[in-house]
């Protein structure tokens, strides 16, 4: 057969950069960068060319599998289907919904099938026990997206092509490429940005590849934002550098936030976060005086203590320079399909309800993951005893994951729908492997509401469905329809209305994705916007991309608020501000005890998060899971560079090898999370063999964003000894 060029969006990263695939009797030839995307412009990274090895992947499970005793056997899809649907249903009426939890991992949000169609398998269970990646991530940005301007999504990205000034923190984009801000080629976007006189401002406790890049960078003590970030709004309060200029016409409450701000002067943050009160003094003036600067943070300020009041603030930091929705400041992406304003839009709940044994608040419907394990453990009413993963690694993606590790053996029933047999999934009973991801169509539901331009792209699968194989909405599609018929969730409704929803359903259920992208982007933004408006048909004549233009000013209409008006400060957040102001005055925040050092984590470009050290390409040279340390640090310890040791934190030890660096803060220490593939039942050979140790066995399932109940993955106090003669035998 001859050579076929295909065109892909990748959907490995947040970048979503256009790919150009060549393939040859059923494999991949060549992976390459899309020049003709308007987005990424040929932009691609490492990861990109291990879609093939994924796709050819001899650990990668193509049929289900039913695990017996430690003996895996694979199985027919009705067969499985229909003992789960069995298996589930029998808690659920003895136990109740909630027995019943599931938790959604990462590429959920990936594949975009998982999005249009979860609910036809979740639905009908009804639980409250839902969890997902998002609080071990971006749930404090959703939140305050949520209070500032009422919907979870509408959240604001740096307009970096039209920027002078980017004060970052805790991101980084050299090797994540971007995260809530889809910004494929940051690199080259940053270097058009500096020779415009434009500059970047690094805050990170880590000298990382983006502070190579950046024209500052400082040094803070992990957890410590929060400090910094309330002290450059007082600066601007004080030196009446407020200006939020057309934005306060629709801004309640900057009166409060000013008065909130007043306890945090320049020099006290400086004592708490280690940057000089001079230099804050500093960037607050610049940021101020830039006229086109947006403040942006990610990781490193969501995932630590105070979360949420990190991203508040960041939040308000733009809002009263007036950089807010200005074209080179932070602005609302206009995405073609769009979740905001679309037709069963979920603008967000919070702390409707509360988790059953530590109370932790749901937010849109889910619970912090850091109380999953604790409701498997603690008995009584509403207990956890069967568990449905979907696309996720918790026991190496979530705080204390030995503790979840030991949970998920004594579930009564576990399924999970995934591709391989990783660390949580050798727990399922079952595991349902869908398609790969090259053999399904894409369209990036999620990740054109955070791109920093308006663009386009639906590509049609490279391969071709397998024979006997599934895709993941097919899935969810046969195990909701069994689940209806065991436990019919509308029994009790009316006889019409139980009739409407289940038309609903079998609409929704024999709508393929495509189907539903078609529909939305006919009612979108641009579905009668001439010369082309959209549809599923123009997007797959235009198989790079339809670009759709800079990012424009869209408030106050595009607001979901009562009135669209901005909320600066709500009660919950006035609150979080006079308690950090007390921790603060108790020398409580961000002070570890002596000999203590703070854990943070980190991430390569040739890494991505748990699932893709079985490519040989992407592991292969030096380890890269090393725990950094500065040398004053080791020295301190009589330790030397390369030597194994011991971490330890509250909730448990590993053994790591070490590495000195100068370019960690000292007093910090650096591992990346994702790695621990030397556990019982794992079935990938190749990250078999180079397996490193999970971050996520020291982080605590009790250390927390208090807010918004976010793990607080960096800023863990940790201790770091020598490993011991007998403890490198064990
Ligand atoms: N200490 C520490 N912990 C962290 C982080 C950190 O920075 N530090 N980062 C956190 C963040 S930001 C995230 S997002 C989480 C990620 O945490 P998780 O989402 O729990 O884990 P992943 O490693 O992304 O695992 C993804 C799984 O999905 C499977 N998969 C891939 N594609 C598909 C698909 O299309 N369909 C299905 N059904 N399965 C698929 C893969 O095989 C893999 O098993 O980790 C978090 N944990
Ligand atoms: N190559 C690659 N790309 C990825 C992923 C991956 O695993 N690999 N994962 C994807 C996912 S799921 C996500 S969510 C994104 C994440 O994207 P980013 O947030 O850009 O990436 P991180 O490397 O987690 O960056 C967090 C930074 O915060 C710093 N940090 C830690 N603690 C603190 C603190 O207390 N204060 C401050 N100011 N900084 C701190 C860390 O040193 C680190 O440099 O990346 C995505 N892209
Ligand atoms: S940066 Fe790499 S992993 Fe991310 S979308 Fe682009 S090619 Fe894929
Ligand atoms: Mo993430």
């Amino acid at each position: 057969m001859s050579e076929q060029t295909h065109y892909r969006a990748c959907n490995l990263c947040e970048a979503i950069c256009g790919l150009e695939i060549k393939v040859r009797d059923g494999h991949v030839v060549s992976i390459k960068g899309d020049d003709a995307d308007p987005l990424s412009r040929g932009h691609i990274c490492p990861k990109a060319v291990a879609l093939q090895d994924l796709h050819e992947d001899p650990d990668r499970l193509r049929r289900p599998l039913k695990r017996i005793g430690d003996q895996w056997q694979e199985v027919g899809w009705d067969e499985a289907l229909d003992d789960i649907a069995d298996r589930l249903a029998a808690i659920h009426k003895a136990h109740g919904a909630n027995s019943v939890a599931a938790y959604l991992g990462n590429p959920s949000v990936h594949n975009w099938g998982n999005l249009t169609h979860s609910s036809a398998f979740l639905g009908p269970l009804k639980t409250r026990s839902r969890y997902s990646a998002t609080s071990v991530d971006q749930l404090p940005h959703q939140l305050v997206a949520y209070w500032l301007y009422g919907h979870q999504l509408l959240v604001s990205v740096p307009d970096i092509d039209r920027s002078r000034y980017i004060l970052m923190l805790g991101a980084n984009p050299m090797a994540s490429n971007g995260s809530l801000w889809t910004v494929p080629d940051f690199r080259e976007r940053l270097k058009a940005m500096q020779a415009r006189g434009g500059k970047l401002v690094l805050i990170d406790p880590r000298r990382t590849e983006t502070a190579a890049v950046a024209d500052e960078h400082h040094f803070v003590r992990p957890g410590a934002d929060a400090a910094l970030l309330l002290a450059l709004l007082n600066t601007l309060f004080e030196e009446k550098l407020a200006q939020p200029g057309r934005l306060a016409e629709f801004t309640d409450g900057l009166d409060a936030v000013a008065e909130a701000v007043r306890p945090f002067t320049a020099e006290r943050a400086a004592q708490v976060c280690g940057i000089d009160a001079g230099t804050i003094c500093r960037i607050a003036r610049e940021f101020a005086a830039s006229g086109a600067a947006a403040a942006y943070g990610r990781m490193g300020v969501s995932t630590q203590a105070h979360g949420t009041l990190c991203q508040w603030a960041l939040a308000l930091l733009n809002i009263v320079t007036g950089n807010l929705d200005r074209e080179g400041g932070m602005m609302f992406p206009l995405p073609a399909m769009d979740l905001i304003r679309g037709a069963g839009s979920k603008p967000g709940h919070f702390a409707a309800w509360k988790s059953r044994v530590r109370g932790l608040p749901e937010f849109g419907g889910e619970l912090p993951v850091a109380a999953l394990a604790e409701e498997i453990l603690t008995p009584g009413d509403g207990q956890v005893r069967a568990l449905v993963t979907i696309a996720g690694n918790p026991v190496l993606s979530t705080p204390n994951g030995r503790q979840l590790e030991q949970a998920l053996g004594t579930l009564e029933f576990m399924v999970s729908i995934d591709y391989y047999r990783n660390e949580t999934t050798r727990f399922a009973d079952y595991i349902l492997p869908p398609t790969g991801a090259l053999e399904h169509d894409h369209y990036d539901i999620i990740f054109h509401h955070f791109a920093m331009r308006n663009t386009a792209r639906y590509n049609a699968a490279v391969f071709p469905k397998p024979a006997g194989s599934l895709h993941d909405w097919e899935i969810f599609v046969r195990l909701g329809r069994r689940l209806r018929a065991r436990l019919r969730p509308d029994a009790r409704k009316p006889f019409l209305q139980r009739l409407g929803a289940r038309l609903k359903d079998e609409v929704m259920l024999r709508m393929p994705p495509h189907r539903l992208l078609d529909l939305s982007l006919r009612r979108g933004p641009y579905g009668k916007q001439a010369p082309q408006a959209l549809s599923l048909n123009s997007l797959k004549a235009a198989p790079h991309g339809i670009d759709l233009g800079p990012l424009q000013p869209v408030l106050p209409r595009r607001l979901c608020t009562k009135d669209r008006h901005i909320v600066a400060i709500n009660a919950a957040i006035a609150e979080e501000i006079a308690r950090y102001d007390r921790l603060l005055g108790e020398q409580q925040a961000a002070q570890p005890r002596a000999g203590e050092l703070w854990l943070i984590g980190r991430r390569h470009v040739r890494s991505n998060n748990s699932w893709m050290h079985n490519a040989q390409r992407l592991v292969k040279g030096k380890p890269r899971h090393q725990l950094f340390m500065h040398p004053q640090d080791l020295a301190a310890r009589n330790l030397v560079d390369g030597m194994r040791v011991r971490v330890g934190s509250r909730v448990g030890n590993v053994e790591v090898e070490v590495q000195a660096t100068e370019d960690i803060m000292p007093g910090v220490v650096s591992l990346p999370h994702g790695w621990g593939h030397a556990r019982v039942g794992v079935q990938q050979r190749i990250a078999q063999q180079q397996p490193g140790q999970s971050a996520n066995d020291l982080t605590d399932d009790r250390h927390l964003d208090v807010l918004s109940g976010n793990a607080a993955l960096n800023g863990v106090a940790v201790t770091v000894e020598a490993a011991t003669a007998e403890s490198r035998a064990a």
